[in-house]
């Protein structure tokens, strides 16, 4: 992956951070989306100096179309070349029935699960086919799988990521380009603290009794998938700590 452009969404924590620090270990060059800018500068200067790789920050919020437009339309040079789009940004909110839960929330969690993700697909993609190389990685979830309670809105987004790396696939089928779904079960990371909105007792309550994955490790899985021989096309990759048994957090051992 030496040299490879690697684009990743909601780069400063987590999984995306995770996948900037694995691919940096192994000599790609980083475009580092996210939307802290204090955050991504600092992870390209520590990232440039750690791995003498190249990192190009690229601040904007996914929802914002313009904004995409514009970010994508200002790479120059080797930049223009992705060879890597890590779809990651993404987030949930609340554990709301719903016939309850807040409308504008729900906004969010599509507008930036489903529309940012589709944007930038839509936007990196005909690049890839053009070069004839490529690969969309689409963090969707275990979530997308089945709905469980209280994750009704935040499922529908994950299962939206599902169809749309199915359809993607599909509609790249006769090109070398591939698309993995990664579904992550339970990851520790500020995932949850977003969830319950800033309370970070509940949030470190949710992993109590399990052992849960950390960004690390998904980043792990997902460097497997894109350093994979080029004829292999891992479509989609389930992952979730030794004790969760299904997508349905009640199911955890407890
Ligand atoms: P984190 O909250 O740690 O990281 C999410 C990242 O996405 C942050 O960098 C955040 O930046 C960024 N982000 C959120 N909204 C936007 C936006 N509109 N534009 C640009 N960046 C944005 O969570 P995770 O690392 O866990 O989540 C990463 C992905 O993994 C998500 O898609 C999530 O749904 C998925 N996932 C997570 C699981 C888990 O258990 N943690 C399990 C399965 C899937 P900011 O700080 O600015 O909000
Ligand atoms: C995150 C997995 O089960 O915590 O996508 O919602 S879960």
């Amino acid at each position: 992956m030496k040299n490879r452009i690697i684009f990743i969404t909601g780069s400063t924590s987590g999984i995306g951070e995770g996948c900037a620090r694995k691919f940096a270990s192994k000599g790609s060059d980083i475009i580092l989306n996210g939307r802290n800018e204090e955050k991504v500068l600092q992870l390209k200067s520590e990232l440039e100096k750690k791995y003498g790789i190249e990192v190009l920050p690229l601040v904007f919020d996914v929802r914002d179309r313009n904004a995409v437009i514009e970010a994508l339309s200002s790479l120059k040079g080797k930049w223009k070349a992705i060879d890597v789009l890590i779809n990651n940004a993404g987030l949930v909110f609340g554990v709301d029935k719903e016939f309850q839960g807040d409308l504008d929330e729900w906004d969010v969690m599509i507008d930036t699960n489903i529309r940012g993700l589709l944007s930038m697909t839509r936007l990196v993609t005909p690049g890839m086919v053009e070069r004839g190389r490529g690969h969309i990685i689409n963090i969707g979830s275990i979530a997308g799988d089945a709905a469980y309670p209280g994750g009704s809105v935040y499922c529908a987004t994950k299962a939206a990521v599902k169809a749309l790396s199915d359809g993607l696939r599909i509609d790249l089928v006769d090109t070398p380009l591939r698309v993995t779904n990664i579904k992550p079960g339970m990851v520790e990371t500020n995932f949850s603290v977003v969830r319950f909105r800033g309370d970070k007792v509940k949030a470190d309550n949710f992993y109590k009794g399990i052992k849960p994955l950390t960004g690390d490790d998904v980043a792990e899985t997902i460097y497997f998938a894109a350093s994979a021989p080029a004829h292999i096309q891992l479509a989609e990759i389930l992952i979730m700590p030794t004790n969760q048994a299904t997508g349905t957090i009640s199911y955890k051992k407890t």
